[in-house]
């Protein structure tokens, strides 16, 4: 088991710290997920911010998750950044002039700036998990009728537009769509594309955070080049695409979203069976498209040569949380063995820990991170794991507590690294303290 440097906080002061920081990080419409670093709204840290806000204060979770549906494009897309009026256009790069989203047919409503890609659709389960908080403030303010029908046209998006392997799941068409930007599960894809010359722009994330700890100017290149083809097609998912996957969190995050679109049908009187029917054939298609049996396993596919990527990253024990998962018991035991060591690492590591390209402190080819732990905690539970649930809990809490809410930390110390006082961090130690 790990040792612990530090005593554990108090848990009254940990709730009162991490409310703080998320009361710090509010802007006056939304949460950013950290204040120097990522000055605006982020999607998929949004809905984790919301699951957290919800222990907090009822009215400011369906805000935080409301401001993100309100920029909701006409395709049904939720864009991956909000961006914020009030900041500064140079604070983050790449701003809204990179992305000219308003210039797409399908894009947001007018006066709201936002990128054109997407995260992890984490959303429905939040907006259920901030009703079931508090049911009477929740149908007070007609919560669940208002953001139903957007949450329905975000699946709808992700499930017409984005099948770009035909298999019925939903498609990344940028690294940065999975959330974990630089996984070494997206290197062998990313060496396809010929980057953008370091030249040709300025990186504003190295002005907030160690270069050791985030990715490198070759991976920005390859990003900003895919970003500005995708662009220049206009957003539109059938153009060609040098790169397009289908991945595991992404895929079992949408299901966990379905299932909750079915509970929120169900309270507000709707029929709720097509959600369970598009649940369990979403998860057919997961196992059966994406598990490895050699590996024991969830593998990302590449949709350019159609084959699964034989890299074990976090995001393939994401799964876990899936309900009626038939290959749950092999899943945990590649939780528990050589490559995550659960419950001997600091969270969970984002990649294989035996991996060829594991590198402890890089964003995510290595550490550990708050929100795909709580997600995992969560699959535990799932699975019946009480007490690889609680250890993981007791991490979650106490690295929160002993790194001033660090945006991840080197798994085999527990050193904090990235961004403090982050909000995701501060967000999934709340809902655990709850
Ligand atoms: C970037 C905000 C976002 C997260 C992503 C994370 C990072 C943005 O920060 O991406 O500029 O690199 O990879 O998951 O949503 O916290």
């Amino acid at each position: 088991a790990l040792s612990r440097s530090g005593a554990p906080a108090d848990p009254a002061e940990l709730r009162r710290a991490a409310t703080a920081v998320l009361l710090r990080n509010w802007t006056g419409r939304s949460t950013v997920p950290s204040r120097g670093l990522y000055p605006h709204q982020w999607s998929w840290d949004s809905a984790f911010i919301t699951l957290g806000l919800r222990h907090v204060s009822a009215r400011r979770a369906q805000q935080e998750l409301e401001s993100l549906l309100g920029a909701q494009w006409a395709d049904g897309r939720l864009p991956h950044i909000v961006f914020d009026p009030a900041t500064p256009s140079g604070a983050y790069f790449p701003g809204p002039e990179f992305w000219d989203a308003g210039a797409s047919a399908a894009g947001p409503p007018a006066g709201v700036r936002t990128s054109g890609i997407i995260q992890p659709p984490v959303h429905a389960l939040a907006a259920w998990e901030t009703h079931r908080a508090n049911p009477a403030e929740s149908a007070r303010r007609g919560f669940l009728s208002r953001v139903y029908p957007r949450l329905v046209a975000w699946h709808r998006y992700l499930g017409e537009r984005r099948d770009l392997g035909g298999r019925g799941l939903a498609a990344i068409v940028h690294p940065w769509e999975s959330g974990m930007d630089n996984s070494p599960v997206w290197d062998g894809p990313l060496d396809r594309v010929t980057p953008w010359s370091p030249g040709s722009f300025q990186r504003r994330d190295l002005d907030h955070a160690a270069s050791g700890d985030r990715p490198t100017d070759l991976d920005y290149g390859r990003y900003l080049r895919l970003a500005a083809d995708y662009r220049d097609h206009g957003y539109d998912d059938t153009a060609p695409h040098t790169f397009a996957a289908e991945d595991p969190a992404l895929n079992a995050l949408l299901i966990l979203s379905e299932h909750a679109l079915a509970g929120i049908a169900g309270a507000l009187g709707l029929p709720a069976e097509r959600h369970e029917t598009r649940a369990a054939a979403l998860t057919r298609a997961l196992v059966d498209t994406l598990y490895d049996p050699d590996m024991g396993h969830f593998l990302a596919r590449d949709l350019v040569d159609g084959e699964r990527i034989r890299e074990c990253s976090a995001a393939g024990l994401v799964p876990l949380a899936v309900p009626r998962l038939p290959v749950a018991g092999e899943l945990l035991r590649t939780a528990r063995g050589e490559r995550f060591r659960l419950g001997h690492s600091h969270l969970v590591p984002s990649y294989d820990r035996t991996g060829h390209a594991f590198e402890p402190g890089r964003y995510w080819r290595g550490p550990g991170w708050f929100n795909v732990s709580w997600v995992i905690h969560r699959g535990l539970l799932r699975q019946g794991a009480a007490a690889d649930a609680a250890a993981l809990r007791e991490q979650i809490r106490t690295s929160a507590a002993e790194t001033g809410f660090a945006e991840y930390v080197d798994p085999l110390n527990g050193a904090g690294r990235g961004a403090r006082d982050f909000s995701w961090t501060a967000a999934t130690v709340l809902d655990l303290l709850a």
